[in-house]
């Protein structure tokens, strides 16, 4: 699994600041209440503990910083706890934290420690990341002479996040195509489900619409862009080069950690 680096966190502020206004501009929510329609939960003022982990790889320097500073960004209250690991966790619960969030190599996590709910950076990062594309508001599709594409997406990546991706789109009746190098994941998936298209890059379809999930980078290829197509991806690094999101003008929805981070905590607010 990919581990995230310092160097993908040292522009945190700046890209959750882009993709904050970004996002506004598209959906016509703000994040709260995106989140809010999404989850259906609410803030109610709980305190978030984030406690660094030290096994495995270790501590990523600016991990738990960048949490602190998304959570800010949302008016969430959290604190770090000064221990790490158990301690940490100890800690945590001490200063009366509710709902702690911590991170290994293989897992990230947030817990509620009242309600017992639970999410898993996986699933809660595919979640956001697809919902931005479904809750783009239609005065920006309106003027679009591709309207038709609307309800149309083409998932590249279906891996750890990318197949979490797939039941939402399925669940608001998307036409969903999907592409991945590794093809047993892809026959697996039509299996599971049988309303899935594998993508056939020969057939020139294009999209208004792209969800991207892989660890590589310039995985989206220039035929299937569309002036204005949304990419909206968590995938790490960049999908698309900045020449071709200047030449298509792009709406390119990419950050490494904050949007994802957010949603863990919103699948774990208390309903509405
Ligand atoms: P994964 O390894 O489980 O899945 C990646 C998938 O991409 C695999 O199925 C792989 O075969 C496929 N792939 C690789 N290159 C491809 C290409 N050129 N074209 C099509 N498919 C290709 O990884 P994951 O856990 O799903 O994570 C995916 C990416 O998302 C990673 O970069 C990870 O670091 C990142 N991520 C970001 C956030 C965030 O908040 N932004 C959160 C979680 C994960
Ligand atoms: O980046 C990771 C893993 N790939 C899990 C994320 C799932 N998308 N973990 C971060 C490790 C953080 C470290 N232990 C710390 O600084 O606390």
């Amino acid at each position: 699994m990919a581990l995230l680096t310092t160097n993908n966190l040292n522009k945190i502020k700046e890209d959750m600041e882009k993709n904050k206004t970004l996002i506004e501009k598209l959906t016509n929510k703000n994040l709260t209440q995106l989140y809010e329609s999404i989850y259906n939960t609410y803030y109610k003022s709980e305190c978030v503990g984030i406690i660094p982990i030290t096994c495995g790889n270790g501590i990523i320097s600016g991990f738990a910083e960048s949490i602190f500073y998304t959570l800010q960004l949302v008016n969430i209250n959290a604190f770090i706890t000064k221990n790490t690991d158990v301690s940490g966790y100890y800690e945590a619960i001490d200063k009366k934290a509710d709902i702690v969030i911590m991170a290994d190599d293989e897992t990230y996590l947030s817990y509620n420690l009242k309600n017992k709910k639970m999410s898993n950076n996986q699933q809660a990062t595919a979640r956001i990341y697809s919902e931005i594309l479904i809750n783009i508001n239609e005065n920006i599709i309106k003027g679009s002479k591709f309207i038709n594409l609307q309800k149309e997406v083409l998932i590249i990546g279906v891996g750890n996040v990318g197949k979490h991706a797939i039941q939402t789109f399925l669940n608001n009746n998307y036409k969903t195509y999907i592409y991945d190098i590794d093809k047993r994941k892809l026959n697996k998936l039509t299996e599971q489900y049988p309303q899935l298209i594998i993508f056939d890059f020969k057939l020139e379809n294009k999209f208004l619409k792209i969800f991207e999930a892989t660890q590589n980078e310039n995985t989206v290829p220039e035929s299937v862009l569309l002036d204005n197509t949304i990419i909206s991806t968590p995938g790490i690094p960049r999908a698309l080069s900045e020449i071709l999101q200047k030449k298509y003008n792009i709406n390119l929805i990419m950050e490494p950690l904050g949007l994802g981070t957010i949603s863990m905590l919103y699948e774990v607010f208390e309903n509405k």
